[in-house]
């Protein structure tokens, strides 16, 4: 009966109930959880996807709200009951315009991350947020987690991209905030409890973005480290040489490096001899490029980086890029791995890095630390491959976890707490702060209807 409704609401070329294409839905990005659901339906616009909500909450059945399903934490995948119906954006995928005076444009949610960049370059403007994944995975999911990504460091998070949002709330009625004012005090900011709530509080339908003026040609380069301590003292120097002017700087292990050249084809190093760290940095000095060329001799003279490959042009840029985007893949190919997105204040990197390496060696003896990230922002993706000989990590895990706590941390950066972190939601978050998290969740889906089991 649902399913016929369901059906109905969407038409034809809206639903699927083929066990083959089922399975890509409710699997995911690294195969390690799995769920079933009795139909995916991609509603046309935002007046199917409320028509779905209320028919849904009527019979109190679940909705699993999926965009690129690229996320780390199987937000986006249905538990195993069998009942939840995922609701993918996919098909809400058109730019609504773009206001180049207003350096704004409105997008609906299952817009790919990469047609967004490319839609705004076209007019000159520059959309920040970007990502591995971002051949991939939609805008939707990205507001949904509150993504990172590589340029961080200079715009903020997702978060900080966005000017209005427009949501359908779990009776199906919708929110129309798709203002693009870059001031609006005229009560609560609704739009920002909705970013990051991982389709547990609303279902984001469409969004207004905020635009950059298009940077122009950027310079790129990979610098090698003697150790990952001097990577923060480098970050330091750039930051004071190039106030504003780093983009990007990501920081990734030798052993990293080599899962991708063993796993990604065509991928090569540009230097002769390995280091035990490096630095992917990129910087707004694209049109001057004895510019960085003075600052990096200024870092090897004071002892911060051993060598240094420039991109000449925007294809060894690319190359250099590739090895970076290559990794999850790379670490996915190797096999099952810890995941462990933490930030601590950069000042405590290096502790951090210390001491998490003391606990692998107590705790994972012969475990293979999987060590990259965002750096410049204090996040790091601290992944342990664990021996074969151990099948448990829970323990590491927690020590990780109580690390980065310790020292003013968190145990979830950028990738959201989806089905696999909520008990160390309940743990790392003081009783206060999780009562009100619940208190909103009912007040906005009373009856649970929206992504139940996941965050909270
Ligand atoms: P999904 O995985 O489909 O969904 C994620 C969550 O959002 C789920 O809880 C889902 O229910 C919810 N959701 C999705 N769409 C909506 C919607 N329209 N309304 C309400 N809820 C919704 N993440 C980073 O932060 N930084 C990175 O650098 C980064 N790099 C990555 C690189 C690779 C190769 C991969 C595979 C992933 C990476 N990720 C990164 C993780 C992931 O890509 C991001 O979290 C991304 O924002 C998820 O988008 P998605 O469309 O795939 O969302
Ligand atoms: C990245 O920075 C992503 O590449 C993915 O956040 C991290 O795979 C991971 O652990
Ligand atoms: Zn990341």
């Amino acid at each position: 009966m649902l399913i016929d409704q369901l059906k109905k609401i969407v038409g034809s070329k809206g639903w699927t109930t083929d066990p083959a294409e089922l399975e890509s839905y409710v699997t995911e990005w690294r195969g390690q959880v799995r769920g079933a659901t009795p139909i995916v339906v991609a509603p046309a616009d935002t007046g199917e996807v409320a028509a779905i909500v209320r028919l849904c909450a009527a019979q109190d059945v679940a909705i699993v709200p999926q965009g690129g399903n690229t996320g780390m934490c199987a937000g986006a995948v249905p538990d195993d009951s069998g009942n939840q119906v995922v609701l993918s954006l996919s098909r809400m995928n058109c730019i609504r315009n773009v206001d180049a005076v207003n350096f704004s444009m409105e997008v609906e949610a299952g817009c790919i991350l990469e047609k967004i960049q490319k839609a705004a370059k076209k007019f000159d403007r520059y959309f920040a947020l970007s990502l591995g994944a971002e051949g991939s995975c939609q805008i939707g999911g990205n507001l949904a987690t509150n993504a990172g990504g590589v340029n961080v460091l200079r715009y903020g998070t997702a978060r900080a991209q966005v000017l209005g949002l427009e949501v359908v709330l779990a009776d199906g009625t919708i929110i129309d905030s798709l203002r693009s004012l870059r001031k609006d005090t005229a009560g609560y900011d609704l739009k920002q409890l909705f970013i990051g709530s991982e389709g547990t509080l609303g279902i984001i339908t469409a969004a207004t973005l905020k635009l950059f003026p298009d940077p122009g040609e950027m310079s790129t380069a990979l610098l090698a480290l003697r150790s990952s301590g001097d990577a923060v003292r480098l970050l330091a120097h750039l930051q004071s040489a190039l106030p504003n002017g780093i983009e990007a700087f990501e920081l990734v292990s030798d052993f990293v490096f080599g899962l991708v050249k063993k796993h990604i084809p065509n991928s090569t190093m540009p230097f002769s001899e390995s280091a035990p760290w490096y630095v992917l940095l990129e910087t707004a000095t694209g049109g001057e490029p004895e510019i960085l060329e003075n600052i990096l001799a200024s870092a090897v003279d004071a002892v911060l980086i051993i060598d240094a490959v420039i991109a000449k042009n925007s294809s060894e840029a690319a190359r250099l890029w590739r090895l970076r985007h290559s990794i999850s893949e790379a670490e996915r190919a190797e096999g099952a791995s810890l995941k462990h997105d933490i930030s601590v204040p950069i000042s405590a990197m290096e502790e951090f890095l210390r001491r998490g390496d003391e606990l692998i060696t107590r705790l994972a003896p012969n475990g293979q630390l999987v060590a990259f990230g965002h750096v410049g922002d204090g996040n790091l993706h601290y992944n342990v491959i664990l021996p074969t000989e151990m099948n448990d990590g829970a323990q590491l895990t927690d020590a990780i976890y109580a690390l980065a706590t310790e020292l003013g941390g968190s145990f979830s950066a950028e990738h959201g707490i989806g089905q696999t972190k909520r008990d160390y939601l309940t743990r790392y978050r003081s009783q206060a702060e999780v009562e009100l998290m619940r208190t909103l969740k009912r007040a906005i889906d009373p009856g649970n209807i929206l992504n139940p089991g996941k965050v909270i």
